[in-house]
């Protein structure tokens, strides 16, 4: 196979991956991707040691040891483009000759999870509650752009949702994509977490039917997905980027879900003071499940 072109994975002067900044021996095969670069010194601040820290624009990455195991965390900033940059950097790190180009015989498996904050869609998960994605459904089109997607996608799941919900900006049709099922049963807690599908959108306020001075196409959607039920699956939260973590995830062969912590409750119009110490909590509970 031909190596791939420098102008479609660009590397920097020192070998690097373009965005990232990353070299291979950087990563470590557990991640934990966050929006907020901030959010990577405090989980960071839980190592027993830390090995490596670099940053370039919003992505800053620190690798360490969180009770004998090695853990890159790295900030994604917002949004599901930023996850599109992420994802593929990643897996070139892992299954691409960064110095010759060649995609690797041998592909390597990343376990990834993100731990964000996010809007509760439902009046019974109230804010401060950790939600898991065990799926997700992408409003924001990313997926749609590499082949074989539906491959990974459960079809039926969106169809119903279209018809459901009424939804009409079909321009990028709605993925709804599974997340690792492993990681997904060693985050969740009976009690402690809640389980349900993400809904990633593309923009924080038209996109997730919040209305300040424009009118939204769909001003009835957010009462339509809070019913929306198929399967025995029902969508919890909205956030920004689980949806294109766990579908190119799915295509390029990660392991991935998310856990978020609920900041917001759309359904009751709460919404937290300060939710940093609750982050905390989340934080703690995700490094210590994924120790064990
Ligand atoms: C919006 O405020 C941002 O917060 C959520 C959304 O997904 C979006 O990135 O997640 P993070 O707290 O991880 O950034």
């Amino acid at each position: 196979m031909e190596p791939i072109k420098s102008s479609e994975l660009i590397t920097n002067e020192d070998g690097s991956v373009f965005h990232l900044h990353l070299h291979p021996g950087d990563l470590a095969d557990q991640i934990i991707l966050v929006g907020d670069p901030s959010r990577v010194e405090m989980i960071a601040s839980y190592f027993d040691h830390i090995e490596i820290k670099k940053s370039d624009r919003e992505f800053h990455t620190t690798t360490g040891q969180y009770k004998g195991r090695r853990i890159s965390v790295i900030s994604t900033g917002i949004g599901p483009d930023n996850i599109d940059i992420v994802m593929n950097e990643l897996d070139a790190l892992v299954n691409i000759d960064l110095q010759t180009k060649e995609i690797k015989p041998e592909k390597k498996r990343l376990n990834i999870v993100r731990i964000g904050t996010s809007g509760s869609v439902q009046a019974d998960v109230p804010v401060h509650s950790f939600v898991i994605s065990e799926m997700s459904l992408g409003i924001d089109g990313v997926l749609r752009f590499y082949r074989d997607n539906e491959t990974v996608c459960d079809t039926a799941f969106e169809d119903a949702f279209i018809k459901e919900c009424h939804w009409t900006p079909l321009a990028a049709r709605p993925y709804a994509v599974k997340a690792s099922p492993e990681l997904v049963s060693k985050l969740h807690t009976a009690g402690v977490t809640v389980k349900g599908v993400t809904l990633t959108a593309n923009g924080f306020y038209g996109p997730q039917g919040r209305v300040l001075r424009l009118p939204i196409e769909m001003p009835t959607v957010n009462d339509e997905i809070a019913r929306f039920h198929f399967n025995g699956h029902k969508i919890v939260n909205y956030e920004m980027e689980s949806a294109a973590i766990a579908g190119l995830s799915a295509l390029m062969g990660h392991h991935a879900t998310t856990i978020c912590l609920i900041i917001a409750n759309r359904a009751n119009g709460n919404a937290s003071s300060n939710y940093k110490p609750y982050m905390k909590k989340l934080v703690e509970y995700t490094l210590d499940s994924l120790a064990r």
